[in-house]
């Protein structure tokens, strides 16, 4: 059986500890360096198992210590969007608080795979695989599930189908110039070229790059957490039970879609080993052109780091 630790306790680390402790994993383990937050979290979260019926082990710490030989260790720390800001003007902070984090949870649990969440995402898992050392199979960042739930709940709303009939794919950068896949977009198996006027896909892979940026307008303090949490739950899911499950996620590249040494979301292959294959889709040139742009970016953002 598993044990999961969360560092990062805040919006979107709780949420995964709530999912993870009512599917009953093994040890959930919440980490953040605010002292008592993650306690009280974990002592919440411990009731509401009970009152679900559910056997978990939830604890809150501010020590590293309790993380000791995770399978899965998932990185929510660090600060989130304001409206009006890009994910990337958290570049500074952000890259501090993976420095302080990555060498405390791989000291412990040197064997686990490692979830990266932290945005900039792309460049953020790119620092944390640099400082871990892991192997890149063990070093993934997720968003790809979270732009691709986006994608097809605003096809599900807009043709008022049912959201399980909707597959698609979101590619690229996690950024405003995102790849979702249009030609891989599909309704009960029917292309959405088929169902919607170009416009239209355009206004929806618009609004699919700014999906973030809306709720952060909305919300006005902090970012979006319902979703994201329960995206970073599958893909720990297809870990821990070694589900061999292929989601979007962002992997280092080396040479697949023409990319070498930059960490860019793709379709890849989840089990107990972390990424175990990377899976490459045949593109469209207008696709190929959008990640292009998507990587290009990427490659300028990691520069600063
Ligand atoms: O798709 C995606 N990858 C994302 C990414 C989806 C949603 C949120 N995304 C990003 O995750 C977001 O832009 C932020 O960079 C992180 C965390 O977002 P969250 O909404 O959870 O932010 P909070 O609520 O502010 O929580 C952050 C917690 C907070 O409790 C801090 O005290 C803690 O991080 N923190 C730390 N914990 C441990 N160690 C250190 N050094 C530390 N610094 C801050």
């Amino acid at each position: 059986m598993a044990k999961v630790t969360i560092v990062g306790a805040g919006n979107v680390g709780s949420q995964v500890a709530f999912y993870a402790s009512l599917k009953e994993i093994e040890e959930v383990v919440l980490i953040d360096i605010v002292e008592g937050m993650p306690q009280g979290k974990a002592l919440d979260i411990l009731q509401a198992t009970a009152v679900s019926r559910v056997n978990s082990k939830i604890i809150g710490s501010n020590d590293y210590l309790m993380s000791k030989n995770s399978d899965v260790v998932v990185v929510t720390a660090g600060l989130p969007r304001k409206p009006g800001m890009s994910r990337d003007d958290l570049i500074e902070v952000n890259a501090r608080i993976i420095k302080a984090v990555v060498p405390e949870v791989i000291k412990y649990s040197p064997e686990a795979v490692l979830i990266i969440v932290t945005n900039p995402l792309d460049a953020m898992v790119k620092l944390a695989y640099d400082l871990s050392g892991f192997s890149k199979s063990k070093v993934i960042g997720m968003a790809g599930v979270l732009d691709t739930a986006r994608f097809r709940t605003f096809i599900a709303q807009e043709l008022n189908v049912s959201v399980k009939e909707v597959e698609a794919v979101v590619l690229g950068g996690h950024g405003d110039l995102m790849v979702p896949l249009v030609n891989h977009c599909t309704v009960n198996g029917k292309p959405i070229s088929e169902l919607l006027s170009g416009e239209k896909i355009e206004e929806i892979v618009n609004r699919v790059r700014n999906g973030g940026a809306e709720i952060v307008k909305l919300l006005k303090t902090g970012s979006a957490f319902f979703a994201p949490g329960l995206a970073i739950m599958e893909m720990v899911e297809a870990i821990i039970k070694d589900e061999k499950k292929v989601l979007p996620c962002s992997v280092l590249l080396e040479g697949e879609y023409g990319i070498d040494g930059l960490f860019i979301g793709v379709p890849v292959k989840l089990g107990k080993r972390g990424v175990e294959e990377i899976i490459e889709l045949e593109l469209s040139n207008s696709e190929k052109e959008a990640l292009a742009k998507s990587v290009e970016h990427t490659q300028e953002l990691v520069g600063k780091l």
